[in-house]
């Protein structure tokens, strides 16, 4: 996966993200992060990239050439870069297939198709769809990804228009631009890029699996300021544990989340289930 972020400071995000896993993942090549300075592609002899809006208002707008330039010359690199790839994947996948020539046509058709499309270009923005998990998980499947942040009181709408395919906001509070919003939504979706995280099923079974928030968990020691570890975490039966742990996520997400709570509750099967665990649970007691 390959992040091409359109920003006004550049170094905000090289900073906050080569560092930690997503650094080490960048070091080991499975994601790329590439921020590209807007001021650099400004025609402005005084290197301005903003003006005052048309009818008056509050603040200044960043203007559509400069935006526009930065986003051509991202735009022109994804293409030249796929461009070259399928050259040198084509006479090679030729080769491997000259006993089904069909076949081969077929797929370096739809290869061809792929890696000439425009990437999805993602503005955020207050006025965006409130980005979730399963946006994250669908993003994840790209291969180059355009984030283009805002700053001042906004971007001229022209540009937008031309260039936007995607508008998201990261929730219903303002923030300054739209850089912390870009490295939110970068963290979230280079942790389902493979090989990122070094354990693969943690990546699943986590919040938001499911619908239910994580279970509490505990290292050691088995006592700390007086309080135990809960005993079915030592006792080594896998079942109980996992039912334990279904359970205390039930508890967790109905008193931390009731909005995630009613969703998962909505499913016939989550009813059935609780039902059973509480009537195992009934009857346990009257023993
Ligand atoms: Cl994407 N941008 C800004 N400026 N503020 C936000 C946001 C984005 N999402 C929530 N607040």
């Amino acid at each position: 996966m390959r992040f091409h972020v359109l920003t006004l400071f550049p170094e905000m995000i090289m900073d906050g993200l080569h560092t930690s896993i997503l650094g080490r993942a960048c070091e080991q090549g499975h994601i790329s992060i590439d921020a590209v300075n807007i001021r650099d592609y400004t025609e402005n002899k005084h290197k301005k990239v903003d003006d005052y809006p048309y009818g008056g208002g509050a603040g200044m707008l960043m203007q559509a050439q400069p935006v526009f330039d930065a986003y051509k010359a991202v735009e022109e690199k994804i293409l030249a870069r796929n461009k070259m790839a399928s050259e040198n994947f084509i006479p090679k996948m030729k080769a491997r297939n000259q006993l089904q020539e069909k076949n081969s046509e077929l797929e370096v058709a739809n290869s061809e198709n792929k890696n000439f499309t425009k990437p999805r270009v993602i503005y955020l923005t207050p006025q965006g769809s409130v980005f979730t998990q399963k946006m994250a998980e669908e993003l994840a499947k790209e291969e180059d990804l355009v984030f283009l942040c805002g700053h001042y009181e906004g971007i001229d709408e022209r540009v937008l228009e031309e260039i936007v395919t995607d508008y998201v906001s990261i929730g219903d509070y303002v923030l300054t631009g739209g850089e912390l919003p870009a490295m939110v939504m970068i963290d979230a979706i280079s942790r389902l890029v493979p090989n990122v995280l070094n354990n693969d099923v943690s990546a699943e079974f986590e919040s938001f699996h499911d619908d239910l928030l994580e279970y509490p968990q505990y290292s050691r020691p088995e006592e700390w300021h007086d309080k135990k570890v809960p005993e079915v975490l030592l006792s080594g039966h896998h079942a109980n544990i996992e039912k334990w742990r279904k359970e205390q996520s039930i508890i967790r997400t109905k008193e931390r989340r009731p909005d995630l709570y009613e969703k998962w509750i909505s499913k016939e099967e989550n009813q059935k289930y609780l039902e059973k665990l509480n009537k195992q649970k009934a009857k346990k007691k009257s023993v």
